[in-house]
């Protein structure tokens, strides 16, 4: 007699489909970001994650397939606690997902947005079952793992209260940091801007394209959306954009003809690493 194989194939069982609530879940996590961490380390603890940052429960079958998109420049050093914490907890949270980190090529301005819109597109080229985009700054953690990764029927603020602001949201319209869209909510606000270039206004305008969209943001309970954000300075050539004041009046006139419709960019570089995805890109400069 055989034993049933575990590995997925034409005989495999299928698997049950993944709870609603995981079993196993830790609830507040302890995070701290005191000694640098070598990626050795962290490929070791993550064996089950496979080549491009791709990994699948195998004990049961997810509801969606989560592309978690990185916009990213010069912060490796980040990056490696983001893997270290963040592997683990979407493990836990019996997600089938893929990391992607959006590169920035050169030295020109900053355009966080921008790389977003890329990450959407680029992560459904490598995987066309993608339903579910969760955008998040390279240094945010998430304290508790009950702040599940997925999307829902409304647009999701995964990051609203976090150590830099008291563990309080600084303002009812405030999306910045960790947010979900599914695709179809993504395609219906038009993605996210591409003209914002440099510091600020970007999470404000998208926030103004959900709402005229007539959708509504949802968010976890203010005890379990806790983030701590890995203290840093301003980084070089992502100076405050003197023109995001005038720019986030307008959101109603501009997200018709600018945004994952109108994205011009050049991939200059897909690299399958064991926990991440890097997508090299260039992506032009302010006009
Ligand atoms: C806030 C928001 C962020 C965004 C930004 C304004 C929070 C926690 N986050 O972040 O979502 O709205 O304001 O644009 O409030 N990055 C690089 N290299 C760079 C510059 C930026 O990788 O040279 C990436 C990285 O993922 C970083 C993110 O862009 O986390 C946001 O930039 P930031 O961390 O400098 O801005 P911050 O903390 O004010
Ligand atoms: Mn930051």
């Amino acid at each position: 007699p055989e034993a049933p194989s575990a590995r997925p194939g034409p005989t495999a069982p299928v698997l049950p489909p993944c709870p609603d609530s995981p079993p196993g879940l830790v609830g507040r996590l302890l995070i701290e970001f005191t000694s640098p961490m070598p990626l050795e380390r962290v490929q070791r603890e993550n064996p089950g994650v496979l080549l491009g940052g791709r990994y699948t429960p195998p004990d049961c079958t997810p509801a969606q397939t989560v592309a978690v998109i990185i916009p990213f420049r010069h912060r490796e050093h980040h990056l490696r606690y983001w893997l270290h914490y963040l592997h683990p907890i979407l493990r836990r949270q019996r997600l089938r997902y893929g990391i992607y980190v959006i590169n920035q090529h050169g030295e020109d301005t900053f355009n966080r947005a921008k790389l977003l819109n890329v990450g959407f597109l680029e992560a459904l080229k490598e995987d066309a079952t993608y339903n579910c985009f969760i955008f998040s700054d390279v240094d945010l953690v998430p304290m508790d793992d009950r702040n599940l990764y997925r999307c829902g029927d409304q647009p999701r603020h995964f990051a609203i209260a976090m150590d830099k602001f008291g563990f309080r949201l600084p303002y009812a319209g405030y999306f910045g940091g960790v947010s979900g869209l599914n695709k179809s909510q993504f395609l219906r606000i038009n993605g996210f801007p591409n003209e914002y270039w440099g510091w600020g206004g970007e999470d404000d305008d998208i926030f103004n394209r959900i709402s005229l969209a007539g959708m509504k943001i949802s968010r976890p309970d203010i005890r379990i959306g806790r983030y701590r954000m890995i203290k840093h300075d301003r980084d070089k050539h992502n100076e405050p954009n003197p023109q995001r004041f005038t720019k986030i009046q307008n959101t109603k006139l501009t997200m018709k003809r600018d945004g994952i419709g109108s994205v011009r960019y050049q991939v200059l570089e897909v690299s399958r690493q064991p926990l991440f995805t890097n997508i090299t890109v260039d992506i032009g400069r302010p006009p």
